[in-house]
C-alpha cells in the first residue's frame, strides 16, 4: 500500500516538474510576443492571395506604417519608445527599414558602412519582433537606378537575412526600392527572379516585394509580365501626392482589378523631391483609395529632417516620439490622423 502511494507521489512530482520545465523552456521572446495583443500576434504570417495581402486567417490585411529615412542618416528613430508610439498611438502595424545602397553611408559604400547597416537592420528587425510589428527590409536603390549594378551585394545581403530570419513571421523583403532609367524585362525582372531564388533557398514563405521602372511607378508593365513560379510575391507602387495624381491612381486601380498584388511601400504627402508642395487633398484622395482596397501604405518618412516629407518637427528627439501630435509636422499630423482610422 505504502509503495503504491509513494509511486503515485513520485509520478505527480515528476509530472509537475516536467510541466514547469517545459513552461520555462518555451519562455522566449517569440512565444511571449505571440501571447500579447499586437499586430503580429493577431494576424500572424501574411500571404499574397490574388491582388491582396491576407493574414493567417485568409482575411485581407492592410500594411500600415512609417518608413525610416535612410538608416545611415536617422538610425535613432528605430527605438523601442518610438516604435511603440507608432504602434499604439498611430495604429501602425509596420515599420520599413530603408537601407540605402549607394547614397551617403549606404551598404555598398565600404566595409565599415556595410557593417553599420547590418547592425542597424538587425536592431530594427529585433525591435519589430519584440513589439509584434511587421518589418519591411528595404534594399534602397535610388541613384543606382539599375538593380543589376549591385546584384552581387544584394544576393549576399538577402542570403544573410533569409538564413538568419527564416523563422520570423513578421518579415517582409523589398528587394529594390526604386529602379529608374532601366528596363523591367531586361534588368529588373531578371534581378528580382535571382534575389527571390536566393531568399527562397532558406525562407520559403515571407512576402517579397519587387519594384518597377520609373521609381516604382510602372506596375502596368509588371502586370503584363509577372514573375511566375514563386508564391507570395508582390509589387510596390510609390507615389508623392503633389506629383503623382489621378493617372497613377487609375493605374493602381487597373492593376489591382487585374489581380496584381500591389503594396505602396513608400509615399509622400508632397513633391517627389521630398520637399515642398505639401498637398493635403491629393494625399487624402490616395489614402481613401488605399483604404477602399486595403492596399498597404507606408509613409516617407520617420525623421525630423527639415523637409516637407518628414513626419516629425526638426529639433525633436526622434528616439522618443510621444503620443499625440505636438511633435509632428503638417505631414505627420495628417498621416497620424489617417492611420488611426485605416
Ligand atoms: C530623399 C530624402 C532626402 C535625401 C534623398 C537622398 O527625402 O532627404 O536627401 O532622398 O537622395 C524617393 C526615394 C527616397 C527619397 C524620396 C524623396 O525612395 O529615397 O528620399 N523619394 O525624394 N522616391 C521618390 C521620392
Amino acid at each position: 500500500m505504502v509503495k503504491v502511494y509513494k509511486f503515485k507521489l513520485v509520478s505527480i512530482i515528476l509530472i509537475i516538474a516536467s510541466l514547469l520545465f517545459s513552461l520555462c523552456g518555451t519562455f522566449d521572446i517569440d512565444s511571449y510576443a505571440a501571447n500579447v495583443k499586437n499586430p503580429v500576434s493577431q494576424h500572424g504570417r501574411l500571404k499574397v492571395s490574388g491582388s491582396n495581402i491576407v493574414d493567417k486567417n485568409g482575411k485581407k490585411f492592410q500594411l500600415v506604417g512609417m518608413s525610416t529615412h535612410g538608416l545611415a542618416w536617422y538610425p535613432e528613430a528605430v527605438s523601442e519608445k518610438t516604435l511603440k508610439t507608432l504602434r499604439d498611438d498611430w495604429k501602425c502595424n509596420t515599420i520599413r527599414l530603408a537601407m540605402y545602397t549607394e547614397e551617403y553611408g549606404g551598404y555598398c559604400t565600404g566595409v565599415e558602412n556595410k557593417k553599420q547597416m547590418l547592425s542597424r537592420v538587425d536592431n530594427g528587425i529585433k525591435l519589430a519582433k519584440k513589439l509584434g510589428m511587421y518589418v519591411i527590409v528595404d534594399w534602397h536603390i535610388l541613384s543606382d537606378g539599375d538593380p543589376l549594378i549591385h546584384k552581387k551585394e544584394a544576393k549576399s545581403f538577402f542570403k544573410r537575412m533569409a538564413k538568419k530570419y527564416k523563422g520570423y513571421n513578421n518579415i517582409i523583403y523589398e528587394i529594390c526600392n526604386e529602379p529608374n532609367n532601366t528596363s523591367w524585362k531586361a534588368n529588373i525582372k531578371p534581378y528580382c527572379k535571382s534575389i527571390i531564388k536566393t531568399i527562397r533557398k532558406y525562407d520559403k514563405r515571407s512576402v517579397i516585394i519587387c519594384g518597377s521602372n520609373t521609381w516604382s511607378q510602372d506596375i502596368h508593365e509588371v502586370s503584363q509580365d509577372r514573375i511566375t513560379g514563386y508564391k507570395n510575391v508582390a509589387y510596390s507602387l510609390h507615389f508623392y501626392a503633389n506629383t503623382h495624381t489621378d493617372w497613377l491612381r487609375q493605374r493602381l486601380t487597373d492593376c489591382h482589378k487585374n489581380g496584381l498584388c500591389v503594396v505602396v511601400t513608400e509615399f509622400g504627402t508632397c513633391d517627389a523631391s521630398g520637399n515642398g508642395g505639401f498637398n493635403k487633398s491629393e494625399t487624402v484622395k490616395w489614402l481613401k483609395l488605399l483604404k477602399k482596397y486595403k492596399i498597404g501604405c507606408i509613409n516617407w518618412s520617420l525623421s525630423n529632417k527639415e523637409e516637407t516629407a518628414s513626419a516629425i518637427k526638426s529639433g525633436t528627439d526622434i528616439s522618443k516620439l510621444k503620443k499625440g501630435s505636438k511633435q509632428l509636422t503638417k505631414s505627420g499630423k495628417l498621416i497620424r490622423k489617417w492611420f488611426r482610422k485605416m
